[in-house]
């Protein structure tokens, strides 16, 4: 999905809050001028793959006019008690052509059942299967592993296992994220690891462990903070500890303000393009999700100050990847397997089709002779994820004169890397893939000068 939205849109809106108390009156929420198509078009606009919304957040109030709850839009002023925002952001998104998510907070801070854990986990399958069942296609269900109760707090036991066996059965196509077997998170600063393994310990996925990592207080370090300890998940020497390894692959998720939900007072700390350009280079093109977050304001709309930005950043990344210089290119690797996954498959679209060595062979060098000198900025490497995540180490050289300059130094690629450098020019390029695991695969190069 390489990049998608996070709506955080609720109570908190009308309350100036990050994180409601629950005791928040329903009729508050009136978002007069609420345009889900001006949300999913602007998302597209940035080159977004599909949006998350919050329907309901830790305060309780829900977005849609759940049956089992009187704390919903169904009490609000807006369209007299009668809309539901999840029907409309939801239509706008299949409208759009972008995927549509949900966020369903298990920590809720209004209904009486939690705390009292069976009946809480009752209510909130009820939810989720009204979430599951009346709204379309689902790519994802988003659990966040926040409780800030703290320890005179209600304690939930939380049943993920019902929980998931719903989504299977529901919507089986949907990923689950973060206190889920799906999609692993990490911080909210919006920071990415340098070498970024989809492969790691089976005990990653400790629901505890994930549910204690999360913001357990309301303030904004959280969104700050970066755990540096985490920074190597998937190295040999990491996966020799292991007993057991999982596909858990990441995501990086940010906010586009300083704050999950609008504030008026943060209309001129949106982040610039060049820092969404930033994170996206170490997400995307660091073999992770970027989910960036978007938060309407009072009105119901996404402010001006974030459309710009966004529409802008969604402009540059097009032009980026516009045209694949090395299209027509002659390529040689210095071993290939068998005629199936001969060099050229990696200037195919199809990402089925793929290069690989013969097995065993963990180091290979790649030329690319573009035909002519060309002037690039961008080298996009993808792996073969089906064949699992394999490159260790790489570097991209370009022949200047008779001999060889080095212009990139990499890890892992996975997915996809991006690797940017300085504006070059040459007409021969050579990537050597000096570490693998059992033998490389890549499935799909461009060559790109930004901005053209
Ligand atoms: C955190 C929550 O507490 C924040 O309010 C926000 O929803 C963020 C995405 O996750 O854990």
């Amino acid at each position: 999905m390489e990049f998608y939205a996070f709506i955080h849109f609720s109570i908190n809106t009308y309350t100036d809050r990050e994180w409601g108390t629950g005791d928040e009156d329903s009729s508050i929420f009136n978002p007069i001028e609420f345009n889900a198509n001006q949300w999913s078009e602007t998302c597209k606009a940035a080159g977004m793959k599909g949006l998350i919304l919050t329907c309901k957040h830790h305060d309780g109030f829900c977005l849609w006019p759940s049956k089992y709850t009187e704390h919903s839009v169904k009490n609000s002023l807006w369209k007299s008690g009668n809309g539901d925002i999840v029907k409309e952001v939801s239509q706008a998104c299949k409208k759009s052509g972008i995927k549509f998510g949900i966020y369903l907070s298990p920590w809720d801070r209004y209904e009486k059942s939690y705390g009292d854990s069976e009946l809480y986990n009752e209510y909130f399958k009820n939810q989720l299967t009204e979430l599951l069942t009346n709204y379309g296609d689902v790519f994802t269900v988003w659990f966040d592993g926040t409780c800030g109760e703290g320890l005179n707090g209600k304690r939930q036991v939380y049943d993920w296992n019902e929980y998931y066996k719903l989504i299977r059965r529901l919507q089986p196509q949907a990923v689950i994220s973060v206190c889920g077997p799906d999609v692993r998170w990490w911080n909210e600063a919006g920071h990415c690891r340098i070498s970024e393994w989809s492969v790691v310990p089976k005990t990653l996925l400790n629901l505890e462990n994930i549910q204690k990592g999360s913001q357990q207080v309301d303030n904004d370090d959280f969104s700050k903070k970066i755990d540096t300890c985490d920074e190597d998940l998937g190295s040999r020497e990491i996966l020799k500890q292991a007993s057991e390894v999982i596909w858990y692959p990441t995501e990086v998720n940010t906010s586009i303000r300083p704050g999950w939900f609008y504030h008026s007072s943060e209309d001129n700390d949106v982040k610039s393009v060049d820092k969404l350009l930033e994170i996206y280079y170490g997400s995307v093109g660091g073999n992770a999700n970027f989910l960036l977050n978007i938060p309407p304001d009072k009105r119901g709309l996404i402010h001006e100050n974030d459309v710009e930005v966004l529409k802008k950043f969604g402009k540059t990344i097009e032009l980026m990847f516009k045209k694949n210089l090395c299209i027509g290119s002659m390529l040689h690797a210095s071993d290939t397997i068998d005629d199936n996954h001969n060099i050229y498959n990696i200037l195919k679209e199809n990402k089925n089709l793929f290069w690989a060595p013969k097995d065993g062979t963990e180091k290979v060098i790649i030329n690319i002779d573009l035909k002519q000198s060309k002037y690039f900025d961008r080298i996009v490497l993808m792996e073969h994820i089906k064949s699992g995540q394999r490159i260790e180490k790489f570097t991209i050289d370009y022949k200047k004169g008779d001999t060889w300059e080095t212009l990139y130094s990499g890890t892992t690629i996975g997915y996809k890397r991006i690797c940017c450098f300085e504006k070059t020019e040459a007409r021969n390029i050579k990537i050597t893939i000096m570490n693998s695991r059992r033998y490389p695969t890549i499935a799909r190069m461009g060559i790109y000068l930004s901005g053209c």
